[in-house]
């Protein structure tokens, strides 16, 4: 059966790096930094023992460990900081897969089927979701567990349904610090589901090594996805539900991979091959780890993969920092007591939005 097909190409182009040069290069590469981080050297007693049992695959204390880094509480925070900084280096070691498509597309069930895949081939496989309408409904496209039964029943995998509450940012950060907590635990491959929901795919790309988009056979969706800009940050696609209709689905894929052939790639040595696939029935899973090892190999080998992983370890710094600075800022006594006037003025249009700003960053500089 040849319902499968690639048309992915790997070229031996070398990757540019903007962020693999100049000081932040140096400074995030030296051991001497991770080894001085006071948080490191202070990890009290309780803190040591949950990072022991986290590196030595305990689920229980896994669990605890993302519970922790999940915490919205203030004084939780440093904590898992001083945690994460502790297992920073044993992270980096798996291949962080996401996966998007619309609802209903099969992600779940390709999830279960690859994941079954993968630990029968002696891989340990952790799966999280990023998912902000979970901060809305209360519930969470991993909570519905009986969806991936047989895979939370496998002793070789992990499942871990989205934080919920706060902003994407928040969601988006703490999954990205809960993929670091899996690999400290073994985790060789680590998938992260997404729903498309507003800027949730831009975020599960930022933290993954390998972008998949799940299609149907309907040229409306794969029209959506070039139109929300998906199509950037996609490395493969996945025109799933292949055994309902086979030469629908060949046709879609054929349209996918044209319409490709087209765009600009995320990056210039590969170009996103487009594939069938059945999640129902395993067809074409086979097919798609292969292109997936293909591309895991040629971006280690090029440098793509470290250069990817630099850019984003860099983005998350900034985006922590960002909201590290305006959660202080919004603490500080004078802000507090005078933001809501501040606000008011400007929702009343006596006082622009920029003057705004500058009172209240007077207010909080104390000048
Ligand atoms: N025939 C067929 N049905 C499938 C296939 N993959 C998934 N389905 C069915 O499609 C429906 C949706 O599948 P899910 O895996 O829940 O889809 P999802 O993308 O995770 O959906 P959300 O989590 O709601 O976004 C379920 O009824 C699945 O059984 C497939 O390859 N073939
Ligand atoms: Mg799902």
């Amino acid at each position: 059966m040849t319902a499968v097909r690639t048309s992915g190409e790997v070229s031996r182009q070398t990757h540019e790096d903007p962020a693999a040069s100049g000081p932040a290069r140096a400074s995030m590469q030296s051991p001497a930094a991770t080894r001085a981080h006071p948080a490191a050297a202070m990890l009290e007693p309780a803190l040591r023992t949950l990072a022991d049992g986290v590196r030595s695959g305990r689920r229980r204390d896994l669990a605890k460990a993302i519970t922790l880094v999940e915490s919205s509480r203030q004084d939780d925070e440093w904590r898992a900081s001083a945690l994460l900084q502790a297992l920073q280096p044993h992270t980096g070691t798996s291949f962080r897969i996401g996966i998007s498509g619309a609802p209903g597309a099969g992600k779940s069930t390709f999830i279960e089927a690859l994941g079954l895949f993968l630990t029968s081939r002696g891989h340990k496989v952790a799966v999280l979701a990023v998912d902000p309408s979970s901060t809305i409904s209360g519930g969470s496209i991993l909570g519905d567990k009986t969806r991936m039964e047989r895979l939370a029943r496998d002793p070789a995998a992990f499942i871990r349904p989205s934080p919920s509450g706060g902003t994407l940012g928040g969601v988006a950060r703490k999954t990205r610090e809960a993929l670091a907590v899996c690999e400290a635990a073994g985790y060789d491959v680590v998938i992260v589901e997404t729903v498309g929901v507003g800027q949730s795919e831009t975020a599960v790309a930022a933290m993954t090594d390998f972008f998949v988009l799940l299609t149907l056979p309907n040229a409306g969706d794969d029209l959506q996805a070039i139109k929300r800009g998906i199509v950037e940050l996609t490395d493969l696609v996945l025109v799933n539900k292949a055994d309902l209709d086979r030469n629908a689905a060949e046709l879609a894929r054929a349209q996918v991979a044209s319409a490709f052939s087209m765009l600009r790639s995320r990056d210039a040595w590969w170009k996103p091959p487009a594939l069938t696939l059945s999640a129902a029935t395993g067809e074409g899973l086979a097919a798609f780890w292969d292109v997936a090892e293909r591309f895991r190999a040629a971006a280690a080998g090029n440098g793509a993969l470290a250069a990817r992983r630099r850019a984003q370890a860099l983005a998350a710094m900034h985006a922590e920092l960002d909201r590290a600075l305006r959660a202080r800022f919004e603490r500080h006594p004078a802000v507090r007591r005078e933001f809501d006037a501040v606000a008011r003025a400007v929702t009343e249009g006596t006082m622009t939005p920029g003057s705004a700003v500058a009172r209240l960053l007077a207010l909080a500089g104390g000048g």
